[in-house]
């Protein structure tokens, strides 16, 4: 008896315990929702991001390729304020059909500044790979 008593205590604290772990989750997850820092135009599909100190002042930056609709994604420099805050502003184009794209950042060049490296769906079961250069003073050049 003492046993069979026993044995129910543990079932009941345990599913006490679990309960208790689940609310504490729930709340926990509300209270780290995250909040944007920047935010691009998109219609929803093809996007991608990479980090990289693009303008050279230590602090790394965010680079977002985001399609725009019209066979169109952008490629945004979101710079790093420092503070929580970016500004945000469009560094270059590349055609897509609007699925599949994506960017990293890399010297492609060997010029000691950051580049950005693009990769969209273009159809035809293909992904083209743009390069854009940077040219040191804020903006940006396709590669020819
Ligand atoms: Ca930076
Ligand atoms: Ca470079």
């Amino acid at each position: 008896m003492i046993i069979k008593e026993t044995l129910t205590s543990i079932v009941l604290v345990g599913v006490l315990a679990l309960g208790t772990i689940g609310c504490s989750k729930s709340e926990g997850e509300k209270a780290s929702a995250p909040k944007p820092v920047a935010s691009v135009p998109t219609w929803g599909t093809g996007t991608g991001v990479a980090t990289g100190d693009m303008n050279g002042d230590g602090r790394l930056d965010a680079v977002v390729v985001s399609y725009v609709g019209n066979l169109t994604a952008n490629v945004y420099l979101n710079e790093n304020l420092g503070n929580g805050q970016y500004k945000t502003r469009k560094i270059g184009s590349v055609p897509t059909w609007g699925t599949g794209a994506g960017v990293a950042t890399g010297d492609m060049n060997g010029d000691g500044r950051l580049d950005a490296v693009v990769v969209s769906y273009v159809g035809n079961l293909t992904a083209n790979v743009y390069e854009l250069l940077n040219n040191g003073d804020g903006t940006f050049s396709p590669r020819e």
